[in-house]
């Protein structure tokens, strides 16, 4: 019986199909944070999110695995790389989510928290370790120019090479090219290599993943985003530029690396990804090769919603009025995206 209801699911529903559940889904986890925006308190914020996005998930007819995550499995409670959420019944799919991005934003009460998701067909996100992602992330633009004149961004290049490639595809100069990177000391040489080279840097305290869309987004002031963050974070930038169009080009580091933790910590931590993730080499400092949007992304049929929770430049942030709370929302298909502010009832 449950494979009969099974089958007419598969064939009812593609990816497209779960918009505006997907949509619900980041809206609800925002709204659940209302009256916690500025409360000094990210664990409880986390806590609200996971909850709430883990049941809306759980009641959706679909067959989900969470490939991007909270975490491993002995790391996470909940909403783990490996879950399965959703009712059973309907298509298979991945999971990709970031419950709040910019915790700390949403807990100081400042602009930049987001609730983000995105969905695919079965294997259609990259089974990765919850580490960092050292990356270049560019646009469209900078893509169609690739494309024609055979230039290759990729983060193996020199940091030169790849600004020269910018400067060329937008047609400015390096002084006018826009380069958002978060501001961690471990981004001090690639800073310094920028600034020698004359860009404009635009430093932030924390979620590069939505710098990384605006790439591709006309007018938003950022050229491209550079430095070290989280893998989980890309995965969730390339769903959206894969589907609005962008390159992003990145490898694999480990936490203990860019802690600093002496070697026998990092050779734990590699034996440890080891087991789990078998294509990861034995050598900790090239974990795997390069990669980029389509190993990240492999899948074709692609949503992603991203709600407003503190909001920035382009997402107002939540507000109530007259008992009517607005949140405004960014959703991306297929070669489009656009905006929407939904209006529920308190
Ligand atoms: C980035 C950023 C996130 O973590 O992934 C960053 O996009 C990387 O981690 O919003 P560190 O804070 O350890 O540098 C966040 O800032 C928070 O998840």
């Amino acid at each position: 019986m449950k494979d009969s209801i099974n089958n007419n699911f598969n064939l009812k529903n593609t990816i497209n199909e779960y918009l505006l559940e997907i949509i619900n889904t980041t809206e609800s986890c925002a709204i659940s944070l209302i009256n916690k925006l500025g409360n000094n308190d990210p664990k409880k914020i986390d806590q609200i999110a996971v909850d709430t996005i883990r049941s809306k998930l759980n009641s959706i007819n679909m067959n989900g695995t969470i490939k991007i995550g909270e975490g491993e499995r002995d790391k996470a409670p909940m909403l783990y790389i490996g879950e399965k959420v959703g009712t059973g019944l309907g298509r298979n799919v991945d999971i990709a989510i970031d419950p709040v991005e910019g915790t700390n934003y949403v807990s100081s009460g400042s602009y930049g928290g987001l609730s983000v998701i995105a969905i695919t067909e079965k294997n259609g996100l990259f089974f990765g370790p919850d580490i960092y992602f050292n990356k270049i992330v560019v646009g469209s633009n900078v893509l169609k120019f690739t494309h024609n004149k055979n230039f290759n961004i990729n983060i193996n290049n020199k940091i030169d090479q790849n600004i020269e490639i910018i400067s060329r595809a937008l047609n400015k100069n390096y002084n006018e090219l826009k380069i958002t990177i978060l501001n961690r000391k471990r981004h001090n040489e690639i800073i310094n290599e920028l600034k020698d080279l004359n860009v404009s840097i635009n430093l932030i305290e924390d979620g590069d993943l939505w710098p990384g869309i605006l790439t591709s987004i006309p007018n938003s002031d950022v050229d491209a985003v550079f430095g070290i963050g989280g893998l989980g974070e890309s995965v969730l930038t390339a769903c959206g530029l894969k589907l609005i169009g962008g390159i992003i080009s990145g490898n694999m580091i480990l936490p203990s690396i860019i802690n600093n933790r002496p070697k026998n910590e990092i050779n734990n931590e590699l034996e440890n990804l080891k087991y789990k993730f078998n294509y990861i080499t034995s050598d900790p400092y090239n974990l795997y090769h390069s990669l980029d949007i389509n190993h990240l992304v492999p899948g074709n049929e692609i949503l992603l919603s991203i709600s407003s929770i503190t909001g920035n430049k382009f997402l107002d942030p939540m507000s109530v009025t007259n008992g009517k709370l607005s949140v405004m929302s960014f959703f991306c298909l297929k070669n489009q995206y656009s905006f929407i502010k939904n209006n529920y009832f308190i």
